[in-house]
């Protein structure tokens, strides 16, 4: 078998990636090691920038994202027994987020993939990478697919960044003394936009994902078993955190699925080595706090896709090999500002008080000065191309 590109993995990365490449006439298969419906079905991220959403409507796969999606125009943050509102509208005009689940940005571009005949090989548990800085090769189930690049595009877990030889990539990583414990729950929002939460028993964010199902996640101890969290648990923790204003009550409902995630900030440089080029969670991760990790997926690929484009067009490899610079800079400012967040509204240690008092004094100021509230807006809807 024979490809342009080679993807690695049926995430939003590899996916969008393939999508972009074959309305350029660029030909490319994914191999990805889960079924479809697995990869349909994990739910993951919620917010779109408002980059990634012009992204998907420009490509035509938007349809269902401007039918389904919330648009939204600021978010909430809740401490100190006051809620505190940071306009979008009013700080960043005309741009916005967008709540829609990722798994069905997922669903809509295999839908788009498959009716353009395009080839996702689902359930390939083996795939190996061979010979990235000659002749590319994928191989997997005892067939072999040669290329003429690579896109590792199959998340942190994934086999592409490990085949890189070792002294070739450095790593900085971050890790964070706690977990999410993520809920999704047939049940309305109590509230209208996002709610971030900190209190003394921990972060609490409000989500959702449509007029019916929310999305909640609470801050738990790292390695935290799902199974200490049944559903009245659940329900009298998310009460205590997001009822601390006057005036709010939550709605419960039934829980249709849990998880604990770790959090974790980390940066692969350089991401790229050869003609093997890292996209999205494989390259970086960063803790979910700032809702970029989708969203860094989807600039990566349209960085990525520009190169490939001007190299198969003029035959210059200027563009792919300033490919790992060029992402380096938004994965950077992506990374200071997920950190931040998550320093700033999770309880850390209960014996440090001086750093309890900084984190108040830094949401006073969030909250009361126009320049620091037009820094968390502007990040937050997503800083230009
Ligand atoms: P993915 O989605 O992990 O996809 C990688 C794909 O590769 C496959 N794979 C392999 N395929 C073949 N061979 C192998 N050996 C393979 N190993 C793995 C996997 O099965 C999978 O299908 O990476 P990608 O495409 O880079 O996308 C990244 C995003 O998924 C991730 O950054 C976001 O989900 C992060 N994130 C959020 N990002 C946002 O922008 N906004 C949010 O609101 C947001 N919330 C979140 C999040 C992540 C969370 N979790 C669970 C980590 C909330 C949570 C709780
Ligand atoms: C989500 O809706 O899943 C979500 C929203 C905001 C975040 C993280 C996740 O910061």
């Amino acid at each position: 078998m024979r490809t342009q590109v080679g993807i690695v993995g049926a995430g939003p990365a590899g996916l969008l990636l393939s999508h972009l490449l074959h309305l350029r006439g660029i030909d490319s298969v994914v191999l990805e090691l889960r079924d479809r419906d697995h990869c349909e079905r994990r739910v993951r991220a919620g917010v779109l920038e408002q980059g990634t959403v012009d992204l998907l409507n420009e490509s035509g796969v938007g349809e269902r994202m401007r039918r389904e999606g919330l648009p939204h125009h600021g978010i909430e943050l809740r401490y100190g027994g006051s809620a505190h509102r940071i306009p979008f509208e009013k700080l960043v005009p005309g741009r916005a987020i967008t709540v829609y689940g990722q798994q069905e940005v997922v669903k809509d571009l295999i839908a788009a993939r498959l009716a353009a005949s395009g080839k996702i090989v689902f359930d390939v548990p083996d795939v190996a990478l061979h010979d990235v800085t000659g002749s590319p090769r994928l191989t997997f189930g005892g067939e072999t697919l040669e290329c003429d690049v690579i896109a590792g595009c199959d998340g942190f877990h994934g086999v592409s960044r490990p085949s890189i030889p070792d002294g070739v990539i450095s790593t900085f990583e971050r890790d964070y003394p706690f977990a999410w414990l993520g809920v999704l729950a047939r049940v309305p929002p109590s509230t209208e936009e996002l709610v971030y939460a900190r209190t003394p028993r921990g972060f609490a964010l409000h989500s959702m994902r449509s007029p019916e199902v929310s999305r909640f996640y609470l801050q738990v101890p790292p390695d935290e078993p799902v199974g200490n969290w049944p559903d009245e648990r659940i329900w009298a923790e998310l009460g205590a955190r997001l009822e601390s204003v006057p005036g709010f009550a939550l709605q419960s409902g039934p829980i249709l699925e849990k998880s604990v995630t770790p959090m974790r900030s980390f940066v692969a440089e350089p991401m790229q080595y050869g003609r093997l080029y890292l996209a999205g969670d494989a390259a970086h991760i960063v803790p979910p706090t700032g809702a970029k990790g989708l969203n860094l997926a989807v600039a990566d690929v349209r960085v990525l896709t520009a190169a490939l484009e001007h190299w198969y067009a003029t035959g210059s490899a200027d563009l792919l090999d300033a490919y790992s610079a060029s992402c380096l800079k938004r994965v950077w400012r992506a990374q200071h500002f997920s950190w931040w967040m998550t320093t700033l509204l999770h309880t850390f240690d209960h014996d440090d008080a001086y750093g309890e008092r900084l984190q108040t004094s830094y949401l006073d100021y969030v909250t009361s000065s126009e320049a620091a509230a037009t820094t968390l807006a502007e990040n937050y809807v997503g800083m230009p191309w």
